[in-house]
């Protein structure tokens, strides 16, 4: 286990690499003994600076919950970051690819919690607990090197990848939805780029939020948090120019421009 102090400092190292558009080398190349205990207080101290900054936390996203995301990034356990006010971008809205360093985009499902949950909880209690429903891009990004890493630690410790996010206008109640079956196509400049059932995600994207209680370990997630849960397919990049589009069956599509 790393102290205190070394984990305090590689979080300013990586929120220092975020602010200035600087890529660094993984952590655990330097700290090879780098666990994930070490990983997520490095990722809370991050956040840490972001809301003693001003930035609110809104909630969280999941992260290597399909299996398409586990093999691109050849990685196998699902993992969560922490989301903040300042990383929503709004339905439709431009997205300046220069305030990342090598963003890419993902076709998710979001959630917004009706009341507060903690603890080990079953599926039924989860689905229970969903105030609305939208369909959402990610727009991950990595302070590591050519967005590669060596290990589950050096991507949570970096808040798993949390850039942006872009919420669709329109969310709605889940009530007669089927979680399972939501049809997901991403087009990228009006053409198909790929497709993907909502079941692609963790089996079930409510399953997502169901992992992520258990990742958090006790700790209260509030009533109206919002909860990203994972993409049902592999990133794609996105340059400057490109306009992404995120369709899903019973859902408001989500869309966002890459200048
Ligand atoms: C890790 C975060 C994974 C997802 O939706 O699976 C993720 C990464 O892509 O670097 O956001
Ligand atoms: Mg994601």
């Amino acid at each position: 286990m790393l102290d205190a102090a070394i984990c305090g400092k590689l979080a300013r190292q990586l929120d220092e690499a975020r602010r200035l558009r600087r890529e660094i080398e993984p952590l655990s190349k330097t700290f090879a003994e780098l666990d994930l205990e070490d990983a997520y207080r490095i990722q809370r101290a991050g956040i840490g600076l972001r809301v003693a900054r001003g930035e609110a936390i809104a909630g969280y996203k999941m992260g290597l919950t399909s299996k398409a995301k586990r093999e691109q990034m050849g990685l196998a356990q699902s993992v969560y970051g922490v989301l903040t006010d300042a990383m929503r971008i709004s339905d439709g809205a431009e997205f300046q690819v220069a305030r990342g360093i090598h963003p890419k985009v993902e076709p998710e499902i979001a959630f917004v919690t009706s009341r507060e949950l903690r603890g080990d909880i079953e599926l039924k209690e989860a689905e229970g607990a969903i105030a609305s429903i939208c369909a959402a891009l990610e727009i991950p990004d990595s302070r590591y090197r050519a967005f590669r890493y060596l290990s589950l630690a050096d991507v949570v410790a970096d808040n798993s990848s949390s850039s942006y996010f872009v919420l669709a206008k329109d969310a709605r109640v889940p009530r007669g939805l089927d979680f399972t079956h939501l049809k997901m196509r991403l087009l990228v400049d009006g053409v198909l780029k790929t497709e993907a059932e909502s079941s692609a995600i963790s089996g079930n994207p409510v399953e997502s939020l169901v992992q992520l209680l258990a990742l958090l370990r006790g700790e209260e997630l509030p009533a109206g948090s919002l909860v990203l849960t994972g993409a049902a397919a592999g990133a794609e990049p996105f340059s400057p120019g490109q306009m992404v589009e995120l369709e899903v069956t019973g859902l408001a599509p989500v869309s966002v421009w890459a200048v």
